[in-house]
């Protein structure tokens, strides 16, 4: 039984391995199986990476970035019965606009997947006369119908809330530029009706730790807890030979989630093992998603490896919430409101 309380969708069938013996510093450790989505998985798609799943009737279903070997970037949907080895199907998520027609993206890379009431929501970054943040909604995943998109560019990195709060939406963003983005800070901005956003409040920057020395940016839905919003994000350092992401962790204010409350200042994971040091991209762990037990605790984290493989680690919520609060920086500018 959890100490710490689980909210919000949760499935027994979380994927699981126990802690290895003798595992060292942060509660969090691989799947031995990684990576689960090898190259090539599927015709005309030369990876998958940054990819969000969840829970759907007994099964489980996700959001891919399939990068084509054109080397334009797409989302896929796949399927699972084991939340493991998935199955993609073979056409890009046909997007329509609100009139039921075609409407494609340019591109449209690192899908988050958040269920809100009864509706799933994709949030993606895409072309909007430069990167910007895409959306779109589907209450069966067969019609997929985009709704406006929530920013102006250019900002990356939108994840949603899995419910309202103080009756509105709020979604966690990443304002950046039009390229490789050498800053950013996480902000979250709230809307009542999913079209106008605004009441923008800056959550968190970037450390002076070596692994988020750079920039941040919002991973996989916070997921809600007895102890605040558990939030698994991206830090980024620069090195002479390129960016190195891992993977953090922070808790934030359940009513006012611009409120940092806690924030880990060692990393929870960082590029160590081939399939994360080695690829297209290399030295890149990119969190876009978790799945929960309420029951037991049991977390997995989904994350993309080297912009070319995804893979999966385990945490429970007692350990990574004790971690995270037992190494607790937390700044002036994240346990404000974030208003200037
Ligand atoms: C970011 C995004 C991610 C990618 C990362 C590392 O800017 O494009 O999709 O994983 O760079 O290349």
């Amino acid at each position: 039984m959890s100490k710490v309380k689980i909210y919000g969708i949760s499935t027994s069938k979380v994927p699981w391995q126990d802690k290895p013996a003798g595992h060292k510093g942060a509660p969090v450790w691989r799947y031995t199986e990684n990576p689960i989505i090898g190259r090539n998985p599927a015709e005309g798609v030369a990876r998958i990476f940054n990819s969000a799943v969840m829970p759907y009737g007994d099964e489980f279903i996700g959001v891919f970035r399939g990068e084509q070997v054109n080397g334009v970037p797409y989302i896929y949907l796949g399927r699972s019965r084991d939340a493991i080895h998935w199955e993609f199907d073979e056409e890009k998520i046909p997007f329509k606009d609100e009139e039921g027609k075609d409407f494609m993206p340019v591109y449209a890379y690192d899908p988050r997947l958040v269920k809100i009431e009864d509706t799933y929501y994709i949030m993606w970054c895409q072309d909007f006369y430069g990167a910007s943040i895409g959306m779109a909604r589907t209450t069966d995943f067969k019609t997929f119908t985009r709704i406006e998109n929530p920013f102006l560019p250019f900002n990356r990195n939108a994840v949603l809330f899995p419910r309202k709060v103080n009756g509105k939406f709020l979604m966690l963003s990443r304002p950046s530029d039009s390229g490789h983005t050498p800053f950013g800070d996480i902000f979250v901005s709230e809307s009542p009706d999913m079209v106008y956003w605004g009441k923008h409040r800056h959550v968190m920057g970037k450390s002076s730790e070596w692994w988020e020395s750079l920039k941040i940016g919002g991973g996989a839905a916070p997921v809600e807890t007895s102890e605040g919003w558990l939030l698994f994000y991206h830090g980024v350092t620069g090195t002479c030979n390129g960016y190195v992401y891992s993977i953090g962790g922070a808790i934030l204010d359940i009513d006012d989630p611009s409120i940092v409350k806690y924030r880990c200042e060692n990393f929870l994971l960082t590029p160590e093992e081939w399939y994360e040091e080695r690829g297209f991209v290399p030295n890149v762990a990119f969190p876009c998603a978790t799945m929960q037990d309420a029951e037991t605790g049991r977390i997995a984290i989904y994350y993309g490896c080297a912009d070319t493989y995804v893979g999966l680690a385990f945490t429970t919520a007692d350990e990574v919430v004790d971690y995270i609060k037992e190494h607790s920086v937390v700044r002036e500018s994240d346990s404000e409101i974030g208003k200037r």
